[in-house]
């Protein structure tokens, strides 16, 4: 389907312009994506982070859903509050959406996160990762990759990226799914099946940002697909433990199709101090992470 045949399918849009993110944000690219496949009866939650400021305070906010801005550690907590209230009212036809940073969720959210999933609570967490404390000026997260640069981590991270996708796919449950906004139509897929499943669904969507990775504003889309294109991010979709690649990375299975890492780190900013030898090292890791997915793609369970 093409991006015009997708709006017309999602005409409506639920996320508004004028909002306080910065120029080419990822993340509210993604969120665009994400309204339009879940509709109006949606209730967002945000911890602390981005989102926060460009949600905005009502009643000028950027969203025309319901949405909580919340402690930073909450989340997960909140969603289950509201679960829990709109059960007891009865009302079946409201989504309870998480929507949180990568610090949120992959570092201080990840107890309130993994209790609802272990509770099967019926919501969608999504993360939207763009890799360190943007709000805050860029302090590291579990979720910054191995090289690069942030306030906490002046010579670059020594520690590869938590993957926090998969910690969720261990939860055993029903839907687990990663994204990126450049490849809209996959995003925008995802959402609408986690939608229509019961229990908890954790969605990780890449979100390249401008300032904390340090590239051109008109580049984001570009730099979400060299992500995917390298190798660096995996798209695909963990069900009944089974994982499926998605199609933009399906095709990577075969290493030639991959770009060189390098390809990626070069364009951003965070990574400039990278020697080549770490290069090299990033790219080790994404080669052995490439050998794991192979085994999944061939049917072995994730956990
Ligand atoms: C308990 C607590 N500690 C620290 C903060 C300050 N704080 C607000 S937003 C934020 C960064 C959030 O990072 P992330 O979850 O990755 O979202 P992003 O800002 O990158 O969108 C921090 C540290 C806070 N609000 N509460
Ligand atoms: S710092 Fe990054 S994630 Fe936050 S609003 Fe700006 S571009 Fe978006
Ligand atoms: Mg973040």
């Amino acid at each position: 389907m093409s991006i015009k045949a997708l709006h017309s399918e999602a005409p409506e849009e639920l996320w508004l312009p004028g909002n306080s993110s910065c120029q080419g944000c990822g993340s509210t690219l993604a969120l665009r994506w994400v309204l339009k496949a879940l509709g109006k009866k949606t209730v967002i939650v945000s911890p602390a982070s981005c989102a926060n400021v460009y949600i905005g305070w009502w009643p000028r906010s950027s969203a025309s859903v319901s949405y909580f801005n919340m402690a930073f550690a909450a989340a997960g907590a909140t969603a289950s509050g509201i679960v829990a209230a709109l059960e007891y009212l009865n009302k079946k036809d409201v989504n309870v959406v998480t929507w949180a940073g990568d610090g949120g969720s992959v570092d201080i959210g990840i107890q309130a996160l993994s209790g609802a999933a272990e509770r099967g609570t019926n919501f969608i967490y999504i993360c939207y990762d763009n890799e360190a404390y943007m709000n805050t000026g860029t302090q590291r997260s579990g979720s910054t990759p191995m090289g690069a640069w942030t306030t906490t981590t002046p010579f670059g991270k020594r520690q590869n990226k938590k993957n926090l996708a998969m910690i969720m796919a261990a939860h055993n449950i029903p839907y687990v799914a990663t994204a990126c906004p450049s490849y809209s139509k996959d995003l925008y897929e995802k959402i609408k099946k986690a939608k229509d499943i019961e229990g908890t669904k954790y969605v990780h969507i890449l979100a390249p940002c401008p300032p904390g990775w340090r590239f051109d504003t008109e580049l984001t889309v570009d730099m979400g697909k060299l992500a995917v294109e390298t190798g660096m991010w995996v798209l695909y979709e963990v069900e009944n433990n089974i994982l499926s690649l998605s199609p933009p990375s399906k095709r990577l299975l075969d290493a030639s199709k991959r770009k060189p890492v390098g390809e990626y780190i070069k364009l951003q900013g965070r990574f400039k101090d990278v020697k080549d030898e770490e290069i090299r090292e990033i790219q080790r890791w994404v080669d052995v992470q490439w050998e794991k997915y192979k085994k999944f793609e061939e049917g072995c369970p994730v956990y």
